[in-house]
């Protein structure tokens, strides 16, 4: 028998051996490579929307949205540095629009949602229908589709871009252009599709007025819409113990998340209450929208203020309170993690 010393430095002299065969042995590395459970490198963090939002209109200052393409202050996760992501799967950006300006047409792959953080009037156009976005609104560009941005209001307007940039990467199936004009000819007009396919109906399958894609025609879901939905959930269900009032967003297509690789939820947690402890495979970006409360991420305590970001990683055990009516958006990766059979979550 190999004697253990022995042993380590034959093994040393046979990697520094291989290596340059590109080969390397699995047996020091599989603990790393079949965790038993999810040991992200991606950490708990919150971005606060008041230092943001400074950086922000301080790089407005210096750079037009159309020279930057997208004017956007990346939301990196001080574990992932370098990775321009918030959790390994996704990314999220701040985008600044002043009046006047315009984000130029383009299309890629990835697949982006945009909720809106600050301004009134600004729009997105998907395929040259304008969505006119109000604070909290949420807008879909799904992969593939035309986009571009303007602001014709007088104030500046911020909102959070969500995108499945790492995941793509990950796939290497990324794929952009740019619109040969600054924007898209306007197809319909604004309101068009939520009037068409956002009331639980839809025009009929391959007639006229079909219009959009049919796997993913709505891009619009008001807060004037999902607000109010909340607050009856909230005068009527039995809370639950380890979410609150929580709705997600669907895609009238199929009853799924909004989008193939992101889903994304709204949660009311009234004054007082504490929600137990829970974690899941989908590490997750919330954004507060109205309220003030607290995030006990395995018991580190962070402090939640209207519009911050937090971002909680994978498997690390949460609990929320609220101080005042606490209300939350988010969004994760867990709708294509449920495609893969991956999703797990415990709630204790
Ligand atoms: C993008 O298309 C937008 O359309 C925002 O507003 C952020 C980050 C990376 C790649 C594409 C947008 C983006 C992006």
């Amino acid at each position: 028998m190999t004697q253990p010393n022995d042993q380590r430095s034959q093994l040393e002299a046979l990697y520094a051996e291989m290596a340059p065969a590109n080969l390397t042995p699995l047996w020091e590395s599989l603990a790393q490579l079949v965790p038993k459970r999810p040991q992200s490198p991606a950490v708990v963090h919150r971005w606060s929307y008041d230092q943001a939002r400074d950086y922000l209109i301080r790089a407005g200052d210096l750079i037009s949205a159309e020279q930057a393409e997208r004017r956007v202050l990346i939301l990196e996760n001080p574990g992932l540095q370098g990775l321009s992501s918030i959790v390994p799967s996704l990314y999220a950006g701040l985008q600044l629009i002043l009046p006047g300006e315009i984000a130029p047409a383009h299309r890629h792959t990835q697949c982006a949602l945009r909720f809106v953080l600050e301004g009134e009037g600004a729009f997105t156009a998907l395929d040259g229908e304008k969505a006119i976005m109000g604070p909290f609104d949420l807008v879909l560009t799904p992969g593939w589709q035309w986009h571009d941005h303007g602001n014709p209001s007088d104030r500046p307007m911020i909102w959070l871009d969500g995108l499945d940039i790492p995941t793509v990467r990950h796939f290497d199936a990324g794929f952009a252009e740019s619109f040969p004009e600054k924007t898209h000819p306007e197809t319909a007009p604004p309101g068009d599709t939520l009037a068409r396919y956002g009331r639980n109906l839809r025009p009929v399958r391959g007639s006229a007025a079909d219009r959009r894609p049919a796997h993913q025609p709505l891009f619009h879901y008001p807060y004037a819409d999902w607000r109010p939905a909340l607050d009856a959930m909230a005068g009527a269900a039995t809370i639950d113990p380890h979410l609150g009032h929580a709705l997600e967003f669907l895609n009238p297509a199929d009853g799924g998340p909004v989008m193939p690789t992101i889903a994304a939820q709204v949660r009311l947690l009234p004054a007082g209450f504490e929600t137990r402890a829970r974690r899941s495979t989908d590490g997750t970006v919330f954004v507060v929208v109205e309220g003030k409360g607290r995030a006990v991420v395995e018991g580190r305590e962070i402090a939640l203020e209207p519009r911050d970001v937090l971002v909680v990683p994978s498997w690390q055990e949460l609990r929320l309170g609220a101080a005042d009516d606490l209300v939350l958006f988010s969004y994760s990766d867990r709708a294509a993690q449920e495609k893969l059979n991956l999703y797990r979550e415990e709630c204790a």
